[in-house]
């Protein structure tokens, strides 16, 4: 992506010529821009994964903020994630007549639409088309929907057809109730919504109705001016789901066909508006004989600064100068134009902060301790905030209490999950469909800001827990975990190492499970969407008490212990050879582990780990799923193989690590050198040699990343931001430096802390919640997420791509979870990272 900057020059000049007329144009990205505005069609359409991810169809980056979106024809006033959304059956960009033009369908009803935008002068003409008239169920209920971000909009007022409003700062306005029966179909049928028995769902009322909305009238950065013949009603989304967005609306009109619909939508630009530099440093500090670089992002139209400077705060509170330097240009990334300031030579421990031009950045460290804390947040509260079918305390405060106390039920065979599940068309085990699959409920961890135990992802953290454990032995024990009385308390020490505490309770969940069901599950998860979007405490999420069909819905046994509401989680059992591999693996380490602390659960974990070995492989030799055809070809298997190499010492599985990791490094050098690397502290000093050929290929690979992008990180552009190939990117370079210092420069270790402590795109904010910065991100989707808080020492996924050109993190809307969810193997994934980054920093 990297261009000279005398394209970037040339860019500028052409630019200042077209600001005479400030019109929007289409660009040769496929979008719609002019200074301050980016008018998107489809871009980026609906996925259909989760439904309405709130960040598909029409969309407005509105200077440099995206803060409308979801432009398309809707099937309700206020659009929740698991409504229907439409798929983009054509677009077609049409250079001549600057315009932009996509055909929109909803199989479910056969329904066709075609949505037409146009520019007009600084403002767009958006046109509905219809080749047949609206299907009469949707009569009244498909319409043309744009969204506005409510964190940009709330407390600003609005005009509608003159009259002055505001936007709520919380979702207060008017509802009403409709039967059930003309409730438009949600995802696959399901229904995100509890009707108490009543037979009817909520639909919101409009806040206003009218044809022409002035929004944000009082922040010109915000404005933008919707007008329409039709009709158009603005709604709180948030009404029905804490996370919905300000809709505004145009009903289709019933039985017409041809352009049916025309907003004008003209997003204001502030005249000479240029974005304001977004300086990239570590929060977090620096050590003193690290490199210290600051990235600064700029607006292509901004002139880069030939100087930047470093203040120190004395102790007396003065500030001085400290360090000034010249700016470098590295060069245009994406959207944006990006230069360096180097800083290494200050050496002396003290309070810091940068000034760029009129930007001054808040106050960082340079001390040798500035990494020694980076992962207590994350061992003393996030991983056991997430520990399941526990209660959690915190000094006056409860996070949750007990979660699941009525267990797990087994699935109902040839279900289709709406977490991307599924049952098979057998249960798998010897339970009949809705049975009571007994001990479920015990040990394991949320997987993320949902409830359910994802079985992958559980063996995965304990495995990384033991490799913790193992490498760097830390004794922390802030924990208190009374696996009898189900009861956790944070900050308060009990004799017992709390990664010791983390890996028995993963192992007591997943050794039930092989127990109980025979062979792992995929996940254990909710039976119904209605709870599976729950916010705050877990132990609200069901009733604790057994389903008993025989009972009505909401009606409770006369001893008090089970109720008919169908809420009661569900266990999806269909075999997968390859999870029972992986966890034997992850057994057989966990037997060794634990057998000082808890020698009976030892045993029942080494007890399973042979039996599901010799029945995983067998399994195995005859599967033919692709999924399990991956993994083989993938090298799962020598990083098993390696494991129970440390584990038995057993020469056979030395030579199985050996016959695949070769094959494997040559299929695919950056893929393989992780789990090579991982092998260099077992096996003898002929491997290292063969190996260092791949190390070299490894460091030319972490060179040509500085090409790649101004940050010289790996930068996922996937629908969920990469944070954890950066934490992965860390722990394989820090290895690799480890094993190898001739090769891997000590400067490179650094690059993955810069960046997930600020030195990145967007903002300059650290992705990890509460520890060591002055400006740790804010808000996160955990499960306090409606709160617009975090839980502290979450890593947020960071930095998430929309195409065509723009990256962002929202720090003040918590509920894009590619970009801001916290999962338990993500969470690992930095724990692991933080630990190696200490130990290979400090030597
Ligand atoms: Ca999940
Ligand atoms: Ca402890
Ligand atoms: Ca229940």
């Amino acid at each position: 992506m990297k261009r000279f900057p005398l394209f970037a020059a040339a860019a500028f000049l052409l630019a200042a010529c077209q600001s005479e007329a400030p019109d929007l144009r289409l660009n040769d990205l496929g979008y719609f821009e002019r200074q301050g505005v980016n008018v998107l069609v489809f871009n980026n359409p609906f996925s259909g994964g989760f439904n309405d991810e709130k960040d598909s169809g029409i969309e407005v980056v509105h200077h440099g903020v995206r803060t409308i979106q979801g432009g398309a024809v809707r099937l309700s006033p206020t659009p929740e994630q698991w409504d229907l959304v439409p798929t983009m059956t054509s677009r077609t960009v049409d250079t001549l007549a600057q315009s932009i033009e996509v055909g929109m369908r909803y199989d479910w009803y056969d329904f066709d639409s075609r949505v037409v935008v146009q520019p007009k002068g600084k403002a767009v003409e958006i046109s509905v088309y219809l080749d047949k008239p609206v299907p009469e169920a949707l009569a009244g209920e498909a319409g043309f929907n744009i969204e506005f971000l409510p964190s940009q909009y709330w407390l600003k007022t609005y005009l509608v057809d003159g009259k002055p409003e505001r936007f709520p700062r919380y979702a207060v306005s008017d509802t009403k109730v409709r039967p059930n029966e003309e409730k438009v179909r949600q995802f696959k049928g399901y229904r995100t919504y509890d009707d108490r028995g009543t037979g009817e769902f909520i639909e919101a009322l409009p806040l206003s109705t009218g044809h022409e909305f002035l929004m944000a009238p009082d922040a010109p950065e915000r404005m933008v001016k919707i007008t329409s013949e039709s009709e158009m009603k603005l709604y709180d989304g948030r009404m029905l789901a804490q996370n919905g967005w300000f809709v505004l609306r145009s009903v289709l009109p019933a039985g017409k066909t041809g352009k049916v619909l025309t907003w004008t939508v003209e997003p204001n630009a502030v005249p000479g508006w240029i974005r304001e530099p977004n300086v990239g440093f570590s929060q977090m500090g620096y050590v003193p004989d690290q490199p210290k670089v600051a990235v600064i992002e700029l607006d292509r139209k901004d002139k880069v600064k030939a100087k930047a400077s470093v203040w120190k705060v004395e102790a007396d509170g003065s500030e001085r100068e400290a360090f000034s330097g010249p700016v470098k240009v590295w060069g245009e990334y994406y959207k944006y134009n990006y230069a360096k300031f180097d800083f290494s030579k200050l050496t002396e421990p003290g309070v810091y902060f940068l000034k760029y031009g009129d930007v001054r950045t808040g106050n960082f460290i340079i001390d040798p301790s500035v990494y020694d804390k980076i992962t207590v947040a994350t061992s003393d509260v996030w991983i056991p905030v997430h520990m399941n079918h526990m209660a959690v305390h915190e000094a006056y405060r409860l996070w949750h209490g007990e979660p699941f106390k009525e267990g797990y039920l087994q699935a109902p065979p040839s279900t289709d999950h709406f977490d991307l599940h599924w049952q098979g068309p057998t249960t798998d085990t010897k339970y009949k469909a809705l049975e009571l699959i007994p001990g479920l409920n015990v040990g394991g961890y949320f997987d993320a800001g949902d409830f359910d135990i994802e079985t992958g992802s559980n063996i995965s953290v304990v495995q990384n827990l033991i490799t913790l454990w193992e490498q760097f032995r830390s004794e922390r024990d802030e924990t208190f975990v009374s696996e009898e009385q189900r009861y956790v308390e944070l900050h308060r020490p009990d004799g017992v190492p709390d990664i010791l505490q983390y890996i028995e309770h993963g192992v007591l969940n997943l050794v039930a499970q092989a127990e109980q069901i025979g062979h792992m599950a995929q996940t254990l998860s909710n039976s119904v969407l209605d709870n599976y979007h729950h916010l705050g405490d877990a132990s609200g999420i069901t009733d604790g008490l057994h389903y008993d069909p025989r009972l009505k819905p909401y009606q409770k046994s006369a001893d008090g212990k089970s109720s008919g509401t169908p809420d009661d989680m569900w266990a999806f059992t269909s075999r997968n050879p390859g999870l029972d591999l992986q966890a034997a693996t992850m057994f057989a380490a966990a037997s060794r582990v634990l057998a000082d602390r808890n020698p009976g659960l030892a045993q029942r974990a080494l007890k399973q780990s042979i039996r599901l070995q010799e029945e995983g492989t067998k399994l195995m030799a005859t599967d033919t799923t692709s999924r399990n055809r991956r993994r083989m070809n993938q090298g799962g298997n020598f990083s098993t193989a390696l494991q129970l190499y440390v584990s038995t010492k057993d020469p056979k599985y030395l030579e199985q690590f050996t016959a695949a990791v070769w094959p494997a490094l040559e299929r695919m050098p950056m893929g393989a050198i992780s789990a090579a690397l991982d092998a260099v502290p077992y096996l003898d000093e002929a491997y290292k040699e063969k190996l260092r050929p791949y190390v070299e290929q490894y460091r030319d690979y972490i060179l040509q990343l500085e090409e790649q992008n101004p940050y010289g990180v790996p930068i996922g552009l996937g629908n969920w931001a990469g944070g954890g190939q950066v934490t992965g990117f860390g722990t394989t370079v820090c290895n690799a430096h480890r094993h190898y210092p001739d090769i891997i420069g000590k400067e490179h270790i650094y690059k993955a802390p810069s960046w997930l402590f600020g030195c990145h795109p967007y903002h300059n904010y650290s992705w990890v919640a509460a520890v060591g910065a002055a400006r740790p991100k804010q808000v996160f989707y955990g499960n306090n997420r409606a709160d617009f808080s975090f839980i502290p020492g979450n890593m947020a996924p960071g930095l998430l791509f929309r195409q065509p050109d723009h990256f962002e993190n929202y720090d003040d809307w918590p509920f894009l979870w590619g970009q801001n969810e916290g999962t338990i193997a993500g969470n690992v994934g930095y724990l692991i990272f933080g630990e190696t980054f200490r130990n290979v920093e400090a030597n």
